[in-house]
Formats: C-alpha cells, sequence, structure tokens
C-alpha cells in the first residue's frame, strides 16, 4: 500500500496512526486482567488470520505495531488486524 492509501484507510480505524513504517496504537486498561484479556482474544484472532502482532505489555498498557513482513510493508491484513483489536477493545 502506498502511504496516500494508507493514510486514508486510517481514518477508518479510531486510534490507530502510522509509527516507523507499521500501524501502531496504544490500548489501556482498568487492570493487567483486562490488558491480558484482550491479548488473550486477540491472540486468537490473529492466529485464525495467521497474521500475528508485535505487541507490548506492562501492566494495564497495551502497545502494538503491525506491519506484514511478507510483504515488508502494511497490507490489508493488518488494517483486518487493527479493526478486530478495536472491536475486541470496544473503541
Ligand atoms: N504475521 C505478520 N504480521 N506478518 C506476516 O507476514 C506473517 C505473520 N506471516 N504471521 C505469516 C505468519 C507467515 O510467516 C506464515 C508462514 O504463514
Amino acid at each position: 500500500m502506498t502511504e496516500t492509501e494508507i493514510q486514508n484507510k486510517l481514518k477508518e480505524i479510531p486510534g490507530w496512526e502510522l509509527r516507523a513504517g507499521k500501524l501502531y496504537r496504544e490500548f489501556k486498561f482498568k487492570d493487567f486482567t483486562r490488558a491480558f484479556g484482550f491479548m488473550s482474544s486477540a491472540a486468537l484472532c490473529a492466529e485464525k488470520m495467521d497474521h500475528h502482532p508485535e505487541w507490548f505489555n506492562v501492566y494495564n498498557r497495551v502497545e502494538v505495531s503491525l506491519n506484514t513482513h511478507d510483504a515488508d510493508g502494511i497490507t490489508s491484513k493488518d488494517f483486518d488486524l487493527a479493526g478486530q483489536m478495536n472491536a475486541l477493545f470496544g473503541a
């Protein structure tokens, strides 16, 4: 996807931005249990899609970076997973 295509698609998925060539969003939760529950659900979505996030968790915070290494860039799969994560998060 071109930078313009990416910027246009980003408008459809609240909270996500382009950072270092990847789709990036920080999710914040009430506590660790909720953060980890989100990660468990997202992991099942990711596995089903065979598309896996790069992520970092400390306590109630989950930082997610998405790209498609097979394509060396951002593809519709990244937007698909980002949308599913937003749906799980509820925003
Ligand atoms: N996840 C992500 N984020 N990008 C990929 O290119 C990718 C993946 N490729 N998960 C898949 C697995 C590939 O390596 C396997 C062999 O299908």
